[in-house]
């Protein structure tokens, strides 16, 4: 039997696999299994042998043209693409490199990618542009997803990261669950929380539309779009009046208690009272308060998902609920902590390692700052960048405002692509790099709970990995690193970043893999709650921070009129697709399900009138429209607001956003728009 790590979602169940059968095995011992997979992880490598799976290198005829090279000479691809030998990609992918650096400059280089591929790589591709090329300019999908968890979790409690792992949950009293869908988006998360409530933990859900675990919910706090920040200051602003916090608590281990108390009392927009002003939302007003004293008196764990940060105000949202740790002890002890539920297999670990424009690897200060995701977009509609290396993130599908991002990708002088199969990026590329898929190489990946699974090959391949793709350039640009190996990288990387990678070389990941450690491992020992006896700010204290809500979208139309216009729609994810679907859309049994052919539009039974009962429909935004999409009605959304998921590109979804985004980290505001709904059928 073969052991590796499931690759999809964040919550990294360790998998075995019978090579001969070609069949997953559940393993039991796996600290983060326990033997239990969801659809993903049992069904979810059926598309190691594609047909489409991208094996080679795919070159643009133009481009090859340019260099003097006729298309002819190679085997055609299709109508835009030849294949090449690696040796002669990497060459011109090189030379083309080094032109453009020479004619306009390091800054004109940017890279982006790493939160799908393992740790390795993602180093390897922050070294490369920053000593190689010389460019700050580095970006990970984290710009999309938990950037904001990273930040309001910095500033509070010193450290980007979930501060205990998903056991805890099984000794909490209290499981705060804040714009998570975990039974689809972490299913062996919500596995816990639901085994956890049937011994008699409380749960909380706090949610736009009533998903999954609101039926195992004691408090169920449906809540206005737009609308985190003001409920998780009510919260805090009763705890605070009623003296529910732990005092001991707030004194040996906190700083800013009373400022933050004197700011939170002064604004009158975090009383109770004000959801008794939003029409259809009265019932928070008694439900906070109640909640409020269960946390105060509960071991509670908070787990948030993207509901929270992706929004204007997403990173203040997550020092809200770092406030509510901090004011009621709820952090840094069994049976508490701060977790917020990271998306995909790595994006932690891409984090850690330094892909990110403002962080280097550990999180250490850099020199100069580079441009997040969106930036580089303007820069290259602006002429700055002008050359763009992608690894394994669809930026033409996944980001915000597509019209514009489609526009600045035709714009680039030079598009490379790490990819395992076309999408919307490959169609703007002029090299496309084949590479190896985790299923088939070595290396690390760090889950949301900051552990470290070594994950090992259960098919052979003869393509690259990703890192080596970024050596073979490197080498010809004049940097050789001499890592022959990913082990050899991995090695680098704990050189580098000693406090948290130290103890963890590849045998103790190795014979530690059903209980992998979570760093910081030191001498092979990993750390499975931070923050115990210090916080990892630079004081050691826990800092509470108020930020005050300002009413925006839905919540300032019911401020100001008692009503609102037209939809608010919120677009999210399914249990059997993942992000771009370019992998789970690839695996036989998951496409059994016909039902998830395409996106679907969730609408509330209370509006089937208002919609005549339609069949098909398309959103409209000020910015664009989305395809005609099937809709069902349902009665777990409530009137006036719509889900959709994105996972399929022809559905257009992301043309319905703007540039609107977090205001410290440009996170898209995925979770809320305001819409008109044309009846197509
Ligand atoms: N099956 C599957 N699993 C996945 C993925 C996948 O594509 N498919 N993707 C992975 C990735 S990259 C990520 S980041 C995670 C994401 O996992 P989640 O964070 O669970 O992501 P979403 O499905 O976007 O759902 C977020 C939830 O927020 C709610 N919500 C929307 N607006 C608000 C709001 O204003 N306030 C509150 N409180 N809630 C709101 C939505 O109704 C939804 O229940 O999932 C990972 N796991
Ligand atoms: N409307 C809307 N849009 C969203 C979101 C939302 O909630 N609403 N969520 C956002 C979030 S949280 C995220 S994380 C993004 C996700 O968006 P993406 O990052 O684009 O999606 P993924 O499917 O995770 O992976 C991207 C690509 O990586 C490739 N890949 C997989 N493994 C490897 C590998 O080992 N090497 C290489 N080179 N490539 C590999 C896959 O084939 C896939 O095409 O979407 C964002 N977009
Ligand atoms: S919960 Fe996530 S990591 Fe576990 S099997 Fe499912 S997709 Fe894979
Ligand atoms: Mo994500």
């Amino acid at each position: 039997m073969k052991r590796t790590v499931c690759t999809y979602c964040g919550v990294g169940c360790e998998i075995g696999f019978d090579p001969v059968e070609e069949k997953v095995i559940p393993l039991k011992e796996g600290v983060v299994s326990k033997g239990k997979l969801c659809i993903k992880g049992n069904f979810g490598h059926e598309y190691i042998n594609h047909e489409s799976r991208i094996r080679g290198t795919l070159v643009r005829k133009s481009f090859l043209q340019s260099f003097g090279l006729s298309p002819e000479n190679f085997e055609e691809h299709d109508e835009n693409f030849v294949r090449v030998p690696y040796s002669l990609a990497y060459d011109l992918t090189a030379k083309k490199l080094k032109e453009i650096k020479e004619k306009y400059g390091r800054h004109s280089f940017a890279a982006i990618g790493g939160a799908r591929t393992n740790c390795e790589s993602a180093y390897l591709f922050q070294k490369f542009t920053r000593e190689v090329m010389e460019s700050p300019n580095v970006d990970n999908c984290a710009r999309i997803c938990h950037a904001p968890s990273l930040r309001g979790l910095k500033e509070t409690v010193g450290e980007g990261a979930a501060t205990a792992p998903f056991d805890e949950i099984y000794n909490a009293e209290l499981i705060v669950v804040i714009g998570s869908n975990t039974t689809e988006a972490h299913p062996i998360v919500s596995h816990r929380i639901i085994e956890q409530v049937r011994k008699g933990a409380e749960l909380t859900v706090i949610d736009v539309r009533e998903i999954g675990l609101f039926r195992f919910a004691k408090h169920k706090l449906l809540i206005p779009f737009d609308s985190n920040l003001l409920v998780l200051n009510a919260i805090a602003r009763v705890i605070v009046e009623r003296e529910l916090y732990d005092k001991e608590f707030i004194e040996k281990r906190t700083v800013g208690f009373e400022e933050f108390r004197k700011e939170l009392l002064n604004d009158n927009l975090s009383k109770p009272e004000t959801f008794k002003k939003l029409p259809g939302y009265e019932h928070l007003f008694k439900a906070i308060p109640e909640l409020a004293r269960d946390i105060a008196r509960k071991k509670t764990v908070f787990l948030w998902g993207l509901g929270v940060t992706e929004h204007t105000d997403g990173s203040k949202a997550v020092m809200a609920i770092a406030n509510l740790a901090l004011l009621t002890g709820n952090v840094g002890k069994p049976g508490t902590g701060l977790m917020p539920l990271r998306g995909q297999n790595n994006v932690q670990g891409a984090c850690d390692v330094g892909m990110l424009p403002y962080y280097l690897p550990g999180y250490r200060k850099p020199k100069e700052i580079g441009l997040t995701t969106p930036e580089v977009i303007d820069a290259i509609l602006e002429g700055k960048v002008r050359a763009l290396w992608v690894m394994g993130e669809d930026i033409a599908h996944v980001h915000a405002n597509q019209s514009k991002i489609h526009g600045a990708l035709q714009k680039l002088d030079f598009l490379v692509v790490n990819e395992l199969f076309p999408c919307e990026v490959t169609e703007f590329a002029h090299v496309v790099f084949g590479v190896k898929s985790c299923y088939e190489k070595t290396g690390v990946y760090i889950n949301a709970e900051r552990r470290l699974h070594l994950s090992e090959p259960l098919y052979t391949s003869e393509l690259p990995d990703d890192w080596e793709v970024i050596a073979e350039v490197s080498k010809r640009l004049g940097k050789d690193f001499g890592f022959r190996t990913s082990e050899d990288v991995w090695n680098s990387l704990r050189e580098e970043v000693p406090k948290k990678f130290g103890g963890a070389d590849y045998k103790t990941l190795r014979e530690n893999f059903l209980n992998a450690p979570q760093w910081p491992v030191i001498d092979g020992k990993g750390t499975k709650i931070l923050h115990r006896e210090k916080f990892s700010t630079e004081d050691g204290k826990g800092h509470l921070r108020f930020n005050p809500y300002k009413p925006q979208g839905m919540v300032k139309e019911l401020l100001e009129k008692g009503e609102f216009s037209d939809f608010y729609l919120t677009t999210g994810r399914i249990l059997l697709h993942y992000n771009n679907a370019n992998q789970t859309g690839r695996c036989r049994t998951l496409n059994k399900f016909k039902l998830f052919k395409e996106d679907v539009v969730y609408a509330s039974e209370e509006d089937r009138e208002r919609l005549k009962n339609a069949k098909r429909v398309k959103l409209i935004s000020p910015y664009g429209e989305s395809a005609p999409l099937p809709v069902e009605f349902n009665r777990h959304i409530k009137k006036g607001t719509l889900f959709v998921s994105f996972h399929r590109a022809k559905s257009k979804v992301n043309f319905l956003f703007g540039d609107e985004a977090d205001e410290f980290v440009k996170t898209a505001k995925f979770k809320s728009i305001k819409v008109k709904v044309e009846v197509v059928e």
